[in-house]
């Protein structure tokens, strides 16, 4: 009997086939997934220059004239009242928009501030989680606005002018939309590149009034909602939580959503803050020149900033009633000028020649 063999039984390897177009499948299915990413990238990489609109922007000449600048029945930084005049001037009827903010961007290549990324020598005492560039971004939050305020604004990285909510945002198809995340910088380089300026505060306000004579809002004496009719993309809810949008819109709106003021200006009542030229100080109505005033020379230190801040007015669609009701034409407000967020743009005004 024969030794069973340890050899074990070897299949001849099979030879390989020639022409054989296994991969085929595979790889068109990666191609395709491959496809698919890049459309997905596009999307989200959308360009806002394609948003550019190089119209003209509209001017109106403001005239000029002598009014009541602030209020005596207001917070301390609007007191006193005072008789301010005012040289004639020519004033954006909207703010600034998209559109042409992306004209600027796509003629000069501008990076606006919260698209640099901050650095610790600029910023040495923050979060270094926070070196990031980005920007402030409202989210809505329930609590008590008085108890804790202004809980309701992140620093979100990747916010910026093309993504004014964040990066999953974009700002396509909101060419009429007021260019938003804009720090003072930014505005008052738009303002050079246009062959403009910012407004002055007194100039703005006195546009604001639209010829009334010391009437509490921009369009005269009705409240927001009287009768059914709105004046201004404010804040109708529980603020920070809710926003009920009774005035059509929860958030910002198209440019010329409401009436304009008696001179033929718009929104310049809520919709997004507009910055001024003028350093803020709460103490200036006291000391103000009455002519063309200038604002101070340099503001003070306040709220625990290590700079001084810029003047901003008008409002925003964050305006409530019931918690900060600063759409009023005499109302102040003041940021950093490196400082923007999703609620605030600008105008720009022109000296008449
Ligand atoms: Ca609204």
């Amino acid at each position: 009997m024969s030794r069973p063999s340890s050899e074990p039984h070897r299949t001849p390897a099979t030879p390989p086939r020639s022409g054989s177009w296994w991969w085929i499948v595979p790889t068109g299915v990666l191609v395709a997934l491959a496809g698919v990413l890049i459309a997905m990238s596009w999307d989200w990489e959308y360009d806002p220059l394609r948003e550019a609109d190089e119209t003209e922007p509209e001017m109106v000449l403001i005239p000029g004239g002598t009014f009541w600048m602030g209020r005596d029945d207001g917070p301390p930084d609007e007191r006193p009242a005072h008789e301010v005049t005012i040289a004639p001037f020519y004033m954006d009827v909207t703010e600034v928009t998209v559109g042409q903010f992306a004209a600027f961007v796509k003629a000069t290549g501008y990076v606006t501030v919260a698209e640099r990324v901050p650095t610790r020598e600029q910023y040495p005492n923050a979060d270094p989680l926070l070196l990031k560039a980005g920007s402030a971004v409202f989210v809505p939050t329930a609590v008590n606005p008085f108890e804790y305020p202004g809980v309701w604004w992140r620093y979100v990285p990747g916010a910026n002018w093309r993504h004014p909510e964040g990066p999953q945002s974009s700002v396509r198809g909101k060419r009429n939309y007021p260019v938003v995340q804009i720090a003072w910088e930014d505005a008052n380089a738009y303002a050079q590149w246009a062959g403009k300026r910012l407004p002055t505060e007194a100039e703005w306000e006195f546009a604001a009034r639209g010829g009334l004579d010391r009437q509490p809002f921009c369009w005269g004496s009705a409240k927001q909602g009287e009768g059914g009719k709105w004046y201004a993309n404010t804040y109708q809810g529980d603020f920070p939580a809710h926003d009920r949008g009774e005035d059509g819109f929860v958030g910002l709106a198209p440019v010329k959503s409401f009436p304009p003021n008696g001179y033929g200006l718009y929104d310049m009542s809520g919709n997004a803050w507009e910055w001024c030229a003028d350093w803020y100080d709460p103490d200036y109505y006291k000391v103000s020149p009455p002519v063309n005033p200038q604002g101070p020379e340099r503001g003070p230190l306040i709220d625990g900033e290590m700079q001084p801040q810029k003047v901003r007015r008008g409002g925003s669609f964050l305006c409530d009633d019931g918690y900060c009701r600063r759409y009023l034409p005499s109302a102040r407000d003041k940021n950093p000028t490196d400082s923007s967020a999703n609620h605030t743009g600008f105008r720009c005004v022109k000296d008449v020649r």
